[in-house]
């Protein structure tokens, strides 16, 4: 991993359709995220945030999809297509971007920046799939529909994700499911990525499961992105998120994948999302994001 960071935010919410995660970067910066990671002695630069216009001055539905729905097309658009580049800059300075969301459309710019120029894999921490596309999502936000959308699956009426092609769903693990649509979980079952559930962390544990994740991203790419979802997490952990679900991921097992990750050292990039300060709890979320960032880029107690 490059010994230097660039730190990017992407303050959007228009994948969530939802005020308050457009707030996530400046949470996470306030909770001390720079300052933590010179500390373990890396150099960070912070390159400011992504354009993303306020929502209210939007129109969602500005662009009728031609085939069911996804709100905020064009400016999620707009918002990946800044990341991917920054993203993409900064590998090509031999920095490890850190992108801060918003909310997780931005990882379909994260992806699509990090894949720019070599195959890679992927990590994704979540209580979701992520795998809806217009045609089988319940609610028309693309926050569900990241990881699809990279991968080139659906129809978003035309837009041109600039989506990964260096990214295969054989090189895509997906860690923590306990919330999947119906249509979405045919989807996950019908490709080619690995899908390990709560339950499936129950039963192998948290070690066993997170080193299979990274044997899956690295095989055969120079490295993987870690998308982590703050919602991974059991919400009494991390309670400033904007869709919740009980019976996540312990505080220590949480640690425990992120150091799995660190040992590995195939991380590419990096990025923290769907933090909500004004769901939050004296922005212990936001705190929580810069933990276990500095576990994911190599904090070591000894
Ligand atoms: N599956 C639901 C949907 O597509 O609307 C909920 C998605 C929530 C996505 C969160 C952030 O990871
Ligand atoms: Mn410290
Ligand atoms: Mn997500
Ligand atoms: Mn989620």
């Amino acid at each position: 991993m490059n010994q230097a960071v660039r730190i990017i935010g992407a303050p959007t919410d228009y994948g969530a359709n939802r005020r308050g995660v457009d707030m996530g970067p400046s949470a996470i910066r306030y909770a001390g995220l720079a300052d933590e990671l010179e500390e373990i002695g890396l150099r960070v630069t912070d390159a400011g945030d992504v354009l993303a216009p306020r929502a209210e001055e939007r129109d969602p539905d500005a662009r009728e999809p031609s085939v069911g729905t996804a709100k905020f097309l064009r400016e999620t658009e707009d918002v990946t297509g800044q990341l991917a580049d920054e993203v993409a800059d900064a590998l090509t300075q031999e920095e490890t971007p850190v992108a801060l969301g918003g909310d997780h459309s931005i990882a379909i710019g994260s992806l699509s920046g990090s894949a720019r120029d070599a195959e890679i894999g992927a990590i994704w921490f979540d209580a979701h799939g992520d795998f809806n596309t217009p045609t089988t999502s319940p609610s028309g936000n693309v926050h569900g529909m990241p990881l699809a959308a990279a991968l080139g699956i659906g129809e978003f009426d035309g837009v041109e994700w600039c989506n990964a092609p260096n990214l295969r769903e054989g090189n895509v693990a997906i860690v923590g499911l306990r919330s999947v649509d119906d249509a979405e979980a045919r989807a996950i079952r019908d490709s080619d990525v690995t899908a390990f559930t709560m339950s499936d962390i129950d039963d192998e544990g948290i070690t066993e499961i997170v080193e299979d994740a990274v044997s899956v991203a690295s095989a055969g790419t120079e490295g993987f992105h870690v998308s982590l979802d703050l919602d991974w997490l059991d919400p009494k952990e991390a309670p400033g998120v904007g869709t919740p679900v009980r019976g996540g991921v312990t505080y220590r097992e949480a640690h425990s994948a992120l150091e799995i990750v660190a040992e590995s050292e195939a991380l590419r990039s990096l990025e923290m999302v769907e933090v909500n300060p004004i769901l939050d709890e004296h922005n212990e979320t936001a705190n929580l994001a810069v933990e276990l960032a500095a576990s994911a880029l190599g904090q070591r107690i000894l």
